[in-house]
């Protein structure tokens, strides 16, 4: 009698559990933009987050490159149905970055040099959950995927996180994105498939 115990088998791929609902894996690097890629000189880049009152906190390169870095690895999960699992970055996390702002705004609209826009809560973007990389794998972010710097929102699918970013909108209203306005999800959470609007 052949006893064949599934604990010795491995894990099959069917029930990977930090697969969302509809994914599969991939294990190269897409690159997924809606236009051109944006050279963004290091001497003429800034980071701006403006609150509802019209209050600026603005990072030139120097300045951000200075404020505390760490370094995660986290899963992604882009809309067209890929997930890369395990992938490593290095950045500042919006707690940093939002420390003294003061607002009671509840939502960001991020925007990017070249125009790409999103939008999400602003309660997404605290408490260890998203932060603006700018190095991939331990070398510099590769301009196609978002260098100098992107916001990374890696528990949300992965139009979410604006390439080159270029600062937040700090605003009471949820105010749909490029992809929002096109039909996809205003909130995004790939756990429970919010592709598009009404899901
Ligand atoms: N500025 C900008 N950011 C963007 C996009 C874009 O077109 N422009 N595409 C989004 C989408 S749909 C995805 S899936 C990811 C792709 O990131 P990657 O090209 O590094 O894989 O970037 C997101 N951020
Ligand atoms: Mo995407």
């Amino acid at each position: 009698m052949a006893l064949i115990s599934r604990g010795f088998s491995g894990r099959p791929r069917s029930d990977e559990p930090d697969l969302p609902p509809g994914q599969y894996l991939t294990s190269d690097f897409p690159v997924l933009s809606a236009g051109p890629t944006p050279r963004v000189p290091l001497d003429t880049w800034a980071f701006t987050i403006v609150t509802e009152a019209g209050e600026r906190h603005s990072w030139d390169w120097k300045a951000f490159r200075q404020l505390p870095a760490e370094d995660l690895t986290v899963d992604l999960h882009c809309v067209t149905r890929w997930s890369k699992l395990g992938t490593s970055w290095r950045g500042v996390s919006l707690d940093t970055l939002l420390e003294d702002v003061e607002t009671a705004a509840e939502y960001a609209h991020v925007r990017s040099y070249g125009g790409y826009t999103t939008n999400l809560p602003l309660e997404d973007l605290l408490d260890g959950q998203a932060w603006i990389a700018f190095e991939y794998d331990g070398e510099d972010l590769a301009p196609e995927h978002g260098g100098p710097a992107r916001l990374l929102v890696p528990h949300l699918y992965l139009w979410k996180s604006a390439k080159w970013v270029q600062g937040l909108i700090l605003t009471p209203e949820d105010e749909p994105g490029f992809w929002e306005t096109a039909g996809y999800h205003i909130y995004g959470d790939p756990w429970r498939e919010q592709r598009y609007a009404g899901d």
